[in-house]
């Protein structure tokens, strides 16, 4: 059991992709006015941190995550003003922000770097990764997430500069001490304001291998992360920053194991509070139950009692949960119910990702003009210039695309689902008359409700935070049910999750007979065809029962 309570360990977060929230001007675009108008809305879920994806001056090359101006808000999101009063509307609402903070890199728009890159000698030409080029080629053969090459060359000082996404993204140069320290300003710049913490992105990229030597495969971009020095820079940025005020981080860490997971969160590491990891999201293409419970397995075993997980499966990056791990057809609604069950009562912090509480799915645009990604666009015209057919390329990329979870929020039946008068910025999916907030406010059966009922749970079990995870070993290698319990003192909960379109008939533990079982939550009504020793589950059905005391 983690023994140190903390705020941040019994929160639920919602995440807030606000382009796609909600338009209160017409412009197309979501927008912070916006999201003040909705604040109710995510209050009655009953969450309690909001993290925002960057709000920062950006030319919006990678929707916010190529920043040109720190302290200054995007005039598509609003102004200053109108964040200042974002904030205090979500505390006077007893929630919490946090912010998503990008240091690996600037937009190339960014005045760091346009000085940077004006001279070799400019102070700032460190503040970026120059190098000479090999015999007319790049400094090494890596590739980028977004381009076939990490390195870009500049005809004006005649070396390249390094990016780990895209060409518009220049990264830092995390061992320039002055770079740092500007950064570490910043950060107090934003906690001065009174913001909650925040969300890191690609925090595990900020350390470059010295020389950077040619990588065996370029195509493993694992050689971009978790480099020698990395922690260096965190424990700093937690001793200069983080420490000194009641925040939480969390880090977006791409490609780390659990025992490397434990060296961001580890509480006597005093580096970060808890972590997104990607061994489901980055590395499971479909649902695999038995490699899930492993994931879950590992993770557990290195983390608990000694630092914080988190539990997510989809955000902006990744296609939507019910579409991707689950049934979208026709067990949408148990569906979604029986995931957000299992990342609620799963150990780690549980995280919501917009829409998601009424079920949105995943969505095929048919033809790459319609997709916005710059990842998944920047892929297409790379595979094509390979000769790739373009139809199959397309077809190839949509599953994953990035823009799967970015269309508009869907409020109503009303034209663009209420997301904006103007026109939107991407398709809203087309399923909104059937899939949208207010059909759910107005079902109390509805997906939503059914999340409200689950945050109402933790909110008065402390089992679900604190309580030690266990699976039932006789369904470990069951490739439908999930089957545990959570333990926290004379409390014990057992969990039962039937993930298959297939009904299934489950024997009860014999430690656990009808008798001793008090249903707490369930997405289907009570089954008059349970029996004391068996409980008969239908598809997708989740339960969690209270284990009485005998
Ligand atoms: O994503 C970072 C990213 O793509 C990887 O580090 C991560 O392992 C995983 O592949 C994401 O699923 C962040 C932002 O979330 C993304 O939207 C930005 O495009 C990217 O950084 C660059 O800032």
């Amino acid at each position: 059991m983690n023994n140190n309570k903390t705020w941040w360990k019994e929160s639920v977060v919602y995440q807030v992709y606000w382009r796609s929230f909600y338009d209160s001007d017409g412009d197309g675009y979501g927008d912070l006015e916006g999201l003040i108008q909705k604040l109710d809305y995510i209050r009655d879920l009953g969450v309690d941190i909001i993290w925002l994806n960057p709000v920062y001056e950006s030319p919006d090359k990678d929707n916010g995550y190529d920043i040109s101006d720190y302290e200054a808000i995007m005039p598509k999101a609003g102004t200053m003003d109108i964040w200042e009063r974002l904030l205090s509307e979500v505390h006077a609402r007893g929630m919490k922000l946090i912010m998503d903070l990008v240091v690996n890199h600037t937009s190339d728009r960014h005045p760091w770097f346009l000085e940077s890159r004006s001279s070799r000698d400019n102070p700032k030409r460190d503040w970026y990764i120059w190098r000479d080029g090999k015999n007319g080629e790049p400094p090494n053969n890596w590739r980028s997430y977004f381009s076939p090459s990490a390195w870009e060359w500049d005809e004006a000082t005649g070396q390249y500069y390094f990016h780990s996404f895209a060409v518009e993204q220049p990264d830092l140069n995390w061992k320039n001490p002055e770079l740092r320290r500007e950064i570490y300003r910043m950060m107090r710049f934003w906690l001065d304001k009174g913001i909650d913490g925040f969300r890191l992105d690609a925090i595990a990229l900020l350390a470059k291998p010295e020389g950077f030597p040619d990588a065996e495969n370029p195509e493993d971009i694992r050689y971009l992360t978790n480099n020698p020095g990395l922690h260096d820079y965190i424990r700093e940025m937690n001793e200069q920053v983080f420490r000194h005020y009641d925040i939480v981080t969390v880090g977006e860490t791409a490609f780390v194991s659990p025992e490397e997971g434990l060296k961001f969160v580890g509480e006597d590491r005093k580096e970060l509070n808890t972590l997104f990891h990607f061994e489901v999201c980055d590395e499971m293409p479909a649902w695999d139950m038995l490699r899930f419970k492993e994931i879950q397995r590992r993770w557990y075993k290195v983390l608990w009692g000694k630092g914080t997980n988190s539990q997510f499966l989809n955000n902006h990056d990744h296609t939507r949960q019910v579409t991707r791990y689950g049934n979208d057809g026709p067990y949408r609604v148990q569906s979604a119910k029986l995931l957000a069950t299992m990342l609620h009562t799963l150990p780690g912090i549980p995280y919501i990702y917009q829409g998601e509480e009424i079920g949105m799915t995943g969505v095929r645009f048919d033809s790459i003009d319609q997709y916005n990604d710059i990842a998944m666009k920047n892929r297409y015209d790379e595979e094509v210039r390979k000769g790739r057919d373009p139809q199959e390329v397309l077809q190839s990329l949509q599953a994953l695309s990035r823009d799967n979870s970015r269309t508009p929020m869907q409020w109503n039946d009303s034209l663009h689902a209420g997301f904006t008068t103007g026109t939107p910025w991407i398709n809203v999916n087309p399923n909104y008359k059937e899939i949208n907030v207010e059909k759910d406010l107005s079902d109390p059966n509805s997906i939503y409700r059914y999340y409200q009922k689950l945050i109402e749970l933790r909110k008065k079990h402390e089992v679900m935070v604190y309580g030690d995870f266990e699976e039932l070993p006789e369904w470990m290698e069951d490739k439908h049910l999930y089957v545990y319990t959570r333990t926290l003192g004379d409390t014990r909960w057992l969990i039962v999750l039937n993930h298959s379109d297939e009904p299934s008939s489950m024997r009860l533990p014999s430690d656990y007979p009808a008798s001793a079982l008090q249903l707490l939550l369930s997405n289907y009504p009570e089954n008059e065809a349970d029996t004391d020793d068996r409980i008969e589950l239908r598809p997708h059905e989740a339960r969690i029962y209270a284990i009485r005391r005998a």
